[in-house]
């Protein structure tokens, strides 16, 4: 099928990177893809090729089937044929060039399967509202019915993404061999700190700016002996340093290395090295599931502290011990409390049984498929 896929960057990469994610498994399962979107450059850095439409995917000979698309352009006779499906991602509505151009040039009564693709929660009202219809009420397509499609993290929602190569991908990974090229990323001015020895412990840290960060830089139990933080770029680095320049002269400063950008194929890599990772927002969230190790998530803040719920849904889902609750409670600012110590070893636990509960659910591309059959 041809998918028309819409997504407006609001800040940060998660619109682009989830959008990103399913134009791939898309792509591997040999659909053919449009993403339209506002602004793609971050693409550059997190899927290599995209933005000049050639993408491929790891140890595949040809380019995806991806086209990225300017939001406002148009599509153009005879080239463009209409699509199978539409998606808006997180509600982002159509343009409304292209909701005319398709009022103008297709039959009504045969539009493509329109779909509003929404936000990742784990609470209550998301398994009420998967798969609800949302009639059309103004502009040119008034009348026609869009589908709510919500990922979710039981059987009764939209499933997470989840490609099919996955396991394999993760079966065939040589950890120590990234450690150690990670490891030679450091930044020239910690070259003189020692390498860490390759066995020792590897943090990786994906977050916003957590008002805790310094007091997690120094903890000891965070800083165990061989230990080193994989700092990723953009707001966790800049919040790193200056967390790290407000650090007391005398107390010891923590090993790190400032990643450079990596691919999303890359982020997965970092995330299965790492033996405790910090993860943000949406898809990282996701990714870290799958990593399966002990996992810290750094939540989109919401104006509303809606996302106090949110996060409390998401711990109830994980079956969060308390030790891991409370780090989470202190890490997004809702309780002030000292960060509490860490258990690695129960919330390794806790989140390879949570990610074997997923594993037995259908991907969210399947169950996709399996809706726009019925819808069609
Ligand atoms: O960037 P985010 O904080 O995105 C957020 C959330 O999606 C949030 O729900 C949304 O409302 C807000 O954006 C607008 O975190 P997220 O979702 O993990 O997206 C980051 C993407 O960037 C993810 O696809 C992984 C990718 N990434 C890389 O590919 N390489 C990297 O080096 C890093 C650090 C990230």
């Amino acid at each position: 099928m041809l998918w028309d896929i819409f997504c407006k960057v609001i800040d940060n990469h998660g619109d682009l990177g989830v959008c990103w994610r399913l134009c791939a498994d898309l792509a591997q399962r040999g659909h053919h893809v449009r993403l339209w979107v506002d602004d793609p450059q971050a693409l550059a850095w997190m899927a290599p090729g995209a933005l000049e439409g050639a993408y491929k995917p790891e140890g595949q000979a040809a380019a995806a089937n991806i086209q990225i698309r300017a939001w406002d352009s148009a599509l153009q006779a005879p080239q463009d044929i209409p699509s199978d499906v539409w998606i808006e991602a997180f509600g982002c509505e159509l343009p409304a060039h292209f909701l005319t151009q398709a009022s103008n040039t297709l039959n009504r009564a045969k539009l493509p399967v329109w779909l509003n693709l929404e936000y990742l929660s784990a609470e209550f009202y998301v398994q009420r509202s998967h798969r609800l219809p949302s009639p059309v009420q103004h502009g040119p397509l008034r009348g026609h019915t869009k589908w709510f499609y919500y990922p979710g993290f039981n059987n009764r929602t939209g499933g997470l993404l989840r490609e099919p190569n996955l396991a394999a991908r993760q079966a065939a990974f040589d950890a120590p061999a990234w450690r150690a090229r990670a490891d030679a990323l450091a930044l020239p001015s910690q070259r003189e700190a020692p390498t860490p020895p390759a066995s020792g412990c590897r943090t990786s840290l994906f977050c916003y700016e957590p008002a805790v960060l310094g007091q997690a830089l120094a903890l000891s139990d965070l800083n165990p002996e061989g230990h080193r933080w994989w700092v990723t770029h953009g707001r966790a680095h800049q919040a790193v340093v200056l967390a790290l320049n407000q650090f007391d002269l005398a107390s010891p400063k923590p090993s790190w290395t400032a990643l450079p950008a990596l691919s999303q194929f890359e982020f997965d890599h970092l995330l299965w090295a790492s033996d405790l990772n910090f993860v943000r927002g949406e898809d990282s969230l996701v990714r870290a599931l799958w990593a399966g190790k002990p996992l810290v998530w750094h939540i989109y803040p919401q104006e509303d502290n809606a996302h106090h719920a949110k996060l409390e849904a998401f711990l109830d889902w994980l079956q969060a011990p308390a030790s891991l609750r409370d780090f989470h409670r202190v890490w997004n600012g809702i309780q002030s409390t000292p960060l509490p110590a860490l258990d690695l070893p129960a919330w390794g636990i806790c989140v390879q049984k949570a990610r074997e509960r997923l594993l037995a659910q259908t991907d969210l591309l399947t169950q996709l498929l399996q809706f726009v059959a019925e819808k069609s």
